[in-house]
C-alpha cells in the first residue's frame, strides 16, 4: 500500500505514467461495489480525526478493515517529519487491518484532491471501508462529494460557520449530520436544532434516504455506535436499490469534467464536444484517469501545444 501511493505521489514522467495505468486498472477491474468510501468533513477543529478514531474503535471490533485518507491543510513537512500535525487518529497503531495515510497539504504539487482520490483509489482495493477527512472549507464538499459513496458533515456547538455552510448551499451534499462535542450540553442541542431547521430535516431527497441528525462525543464516545450504524446502512442503502453504480458513475463524471474545465478552460470542453461527448468517453473506457489522459492529449493536439 505504501509502495503504490508514494508512486501516485511521485511527479517524474515514468512514474507518472506507472501511476496512471496502476490507478486505471484498479478503478476497471476492482469487484464491484468493493470499499465503501466515506468522507468526513466539517469546519477546522469540530472534532473529525477525533470521531475518526472512536469510530475506528466501534468498527473494527465488527471485524471490517479500515483505511484513513486524512488531510491535514495546516501541516508542514520538514525533513521528513510533519510538524504540527493535528491527526488526532491513534487507534489501531498495531494493526494490519488499521492503514492511516495522513497528507499535508502543501506539500501536494498535482493538487490535494487528486492525491486524495488516489489514495481512495488505491486503497479501496484492500480495504472495506476508506474514509477521507477533508476540512470543509466551502467548495471542498462539493469535490469531496464526488469521491465517496457516503458523506458526512460534523458540525459543532457554537461554530458560527454553520450559517455560511448554509448559504453556500453545501449542506445538500451530506448523507449524514453529526453534532459532535455534545457533552458540551445545552450548546450542542441548540447547533442540531439549528442545523435541523436549516435543512428541513425529515424531508427525503427523493431517493429513498432521509439524511439523519444525530448528536456525538467523540471525547466520550457517546453516540458513536449510531453514527457507526448509519454509515453502514447508508451503503446498505446504495447497495440495496442499485444508486450506488450511478452514484458513483455520476462522481467519476462530474470529477473527470471539472479537471478537464480547470485544465483546459470550456473552449478546450467544447473541443472535446462538451459534457456529453466526455461521459460517454468516460463510459467506453471505464476509468476516469486514463479518460483524461487520453483526453488531455487529445485538446492539446487541438490546441497546438507542445506536448
Ligand atoms: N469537548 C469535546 N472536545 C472534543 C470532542 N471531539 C474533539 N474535541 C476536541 O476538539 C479539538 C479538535 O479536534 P480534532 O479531532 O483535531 O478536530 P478536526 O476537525 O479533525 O480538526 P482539523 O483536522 O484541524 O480540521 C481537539 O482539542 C479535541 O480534543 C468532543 O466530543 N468533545
Ligand atoms: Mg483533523
Amino acid at each position: 500500500m505504501a509502495e503504490a501511493l508514494n508512486l501516485a505521489d511521485d511527479r517524474r514522467p515514468a512514474q507518472r505514467q506507472a501511476a496512471l495505468e496502476l490507478l486505471a486498472t484498479l478503478e476497471r477491474e476492482t469487484p464491484f461495489p468493493g470499499a465503501a468510501r466515506i468522507g468526513i468533513t466539517g469546519a477546522p477543529g469540530v472534532g473529525k480525526s477525533t470521531l475518526l478514531d472512536a469510530l475506528v474503535r466501534s468498527l473494527r471490533p465488527r471485524g471490517d478493515s479500515l483505511a484513513i485518507v486524512a488531510v491535514d491543510p495546516s501541516s508542514q513537512r520538514s525533513g521528513g517529519a510533519l510538524l504540527g500535525d493535528r491527526a488526532r487518529v491513534r487507534a489501531g497503531a498495531n494493526d494490519p487491518g488499521v492503514f492511516i495515510r495522513s497528507m499535508a497539504a502543501r506539500d501536494r504539487l498535482g493538487g490535494l484532491a487528486e492525491a486524495t482520490r488516489a489514495g481512495v483509489t488505491i486503497l479501496s482495493a484492500a480495504f472495506d471501508r476508506v474514509f477521507v477527512e477533508t476540512v470543509g472549507v466551502g467548495q471542498s464538499e462539493v469535490e469531496v462529494a464526488t469521491l465517496v459513496d457516503t458523506l458526512v458533515f460534523v458540525a459543532s456547538p457554537g461554530a458560527g460557520d454553520l450559517l455560511q455552510f448554509m448559504k453556500a448551499g453545501i449542506l445538500e451534499e451530506p448523507d449524514i449530520f453529526v453534532v459532535n462535542k455534545a457533552d458540551l450540553g445545552a450548546l450542542a442541542e441548540r447547533t442540531a436544532s439549528d442545523l435541523a431547521g436549516g435543512l428541513g430535516l425529515g424531508e427525503s431527497a427523493g431517493d429513498g434516504w432521509t439524511p439523519p441528525l444525530l448528536l456525538a462525543s467523540a471525547r466520550d464516545a457517546s453516540g458513536i455506535e449510531e453514527l457507526a450504524d448509519a454509515i453502514t446502512a447508508h451503503f446498505a442503502h446504495l447497495t440495496d436499490s442499485g444508486a450506488i453504480a450511478a452514484r458513483r458513475r455520476r462522481g467519476r463524471a462530474a470529477w473527470l469534467i471539472q479537471a478537464l474545465e480547470s485544465r483546459y478552460g470550456s473552449f478546450g470542453l467544447e473541443q472535446l464536444g462538451g459534457p456529453t461527448s466526455v461521459e460517454a468517453r468516460l463510459d467506453e473506457d471505464g476509468s476516469g484517469y486514463a479518460t483524461l489522459a487520453a483526453l488531455g492529449s487529445e485538446i492539446e493536439e487541438a490546441l497546438g501545444k507542445p506536448r
